[in-house]
Order: structure tokens, then C-alpha cells, then sequence
């Protein structure tokens, strides 16, 4: 098993296909089988994506006759069953392991909902601007938060890069498009962005269309 027989069907711009992408680069797996739907064209509802994903939502994704649709899923099953390729993403020492897990599902029950709240609200175009801003309010609470747990380690689980820095890194990309700004409010979180956007695997795995098309900036002013 490698990674010609993988397949990933994936659509520019989705948080879940972010991950996913730097998931499959941290593991040693560049140049791995994918293919661009383009939403527009409904192309996450043509049979080849339904066949693996029923929902016809993307990421979609197999490796060999193993099918995974669920981005989170597909990190755990990329670290459990490539346990020596490329970076570890989960420490063996169980201690160290609780505390990455915490992490990682700490980003994804706590932050990540309070960045797609935002963006459904300002999207949104009867929301009032009291919920606009009670949004971009708890969005900033937890960036905070955040801010706070990489006061003293490089990563956000410690010192080694784990699976709690893939889905927190894809936030800050799209922070970043979306121009929240960091630099002067969340000092830690700005150092982090610093350091790690030029990691290979996130370069890898940049929306194409963020690099052609302007920002909407709908966080400028959050
Ligand atoms: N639970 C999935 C969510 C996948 C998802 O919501 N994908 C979106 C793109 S961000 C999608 O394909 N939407 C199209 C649709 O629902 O029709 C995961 O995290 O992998």
C-alpha cells in the first residue's frame, strides 16, 4: 500500500480539504492521486465523488479499498496506519498523547465553530450588525484563549509538530485571507502564523484560487 493508490477529491478554499491536504504532505505522501471538483460546477455531486462520498461532500478520500470522508478521520487514519512515515503526528508517550488530543478536538469543538459562526453571520445578509460584532466578540475570546496556550511551546501541543497543529494552522490561513488581524492582539499566535506558513505542507496545500482572486476581507474589521 502507498500512496499511488490513494485518491483525493478536494475543492478549493474548504477548511476540511485544507487539512486533509497538509495531513497527506506531513505524512511523506507529495505527488499522492487527487483531483480539483470545482463547487461551481457541482462537480462534489458527479458519480465518481458519490461513489465515495455519498453526501457528495469533499474531502473525499480513499486509500486503497479504505474509503474516508471525514477530514478528522482521515488525519487518525493517516497517522495510525502510516505510524513511520514522515512526521509523527501523535506521540506514543500516553501523557503526551492527552495532551495533544486535547488539543486538536479543542480546536475543533471550540475555535473553528466560532470562525464559521463569524463567517456565516457577515455572510449573512440580514444579520444586524450587533450580531455581526457579538460574533467577531467570540471569535476574539477564544483567539485569546489560544493566544495564551502558545505562550511557552513552539507548537500548539509542546515542542514537536503533532495533528493539533494541522487543523489550528488551516484556521489561521483562513484568518489570514480574511485579514483578522493578528499582529499586535494576539503576539504568540502571530509568531506562530510566522513560523509556519512557509512549512512545505501548508504551502502545498494553499487554495489555488486564494492566490488569483482578492480577499473579501469579511474579518478586516473583527
Ligand atoms: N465533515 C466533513 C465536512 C465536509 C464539508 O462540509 N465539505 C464541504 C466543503 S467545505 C462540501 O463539500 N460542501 C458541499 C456540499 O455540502 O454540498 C469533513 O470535515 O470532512
Amino acid at each position: 500500500m502507498g500512496k499511488e493508490d490513494m485518491l483525493l477529491y478536494w475543492g478549493s478554499g474548504s477548511p476540511p480539504c485544507i487539512r486533509t491536504m497538509i495531513a497527506l504532505e506531513e505524512k511523506g505522501f507529495s505527488g499522492y492521486p487527487q483531483k480539483l471538483i470545482e463547487f461551481g460546477k457541482k462537480e462534489h455531486k458527479t458519480e465518481e465523488v458519490l461513489a465515495l462520498n455519498p453526501r457528495g461532500q469533499v474531502p473525499a478520500f480513499k486509500d486503497g479499498d479504505v474509503i474516508i470522508n471525514e477530514s478528522y478521520a482521515i488525519i487518525h487514519y493517516l497517522q495510525h496506519r502510516y505510524p513511520d512515515s514522515g512526521t509523527n503526528l501523535l506521540p506514543g508517550d500516553c501523557k503526551q498523547q492527552g495532551f495533544v488530543l486535547q488539543r486538536y478536538y479543542e480546536v475543533q469543538a471550540a475555535f473553528y465553530p466560532k470562525v464559521l459562526d463569524l463567517f456565516k453571520t457577515v455572510m449573512n445578509k440580514e444579520a444586524t450588525d450587533e450580531a455581526k460584532a457579538k460574533k467577531g466578540e467570540e471569535l476574539v475570546e477564544e483567539a485569546t484563549r489560544f493566544d495564551a496556550y502558545l505562550k511557552d511551546g513552539t507548537f500548539l501541543a509542546g515542542d514537536q509538530f503533532s495533528m493539533a497543529d494541522i487543523d489550528f494552522i488551516t484556521i489561521l490561513l483562513l484568518l489570514d485571507r480574511q485579514e483578522f488581524k493578528l499582529e499586535g492582539r494576539f503576539p504568540n499566535m502571530f509568531a506562530y502564523w510566522q513560523r509556519l506558513k512557509d512549512r512545505p505542507s501548508v504551502v502545498a496545500s494553499y487554495p489555488p484560487h486564494f492566490k488569483t482572486s482578492e480577499s473579501t476581507r469579511y474579518f478586516a474589521s473583527c
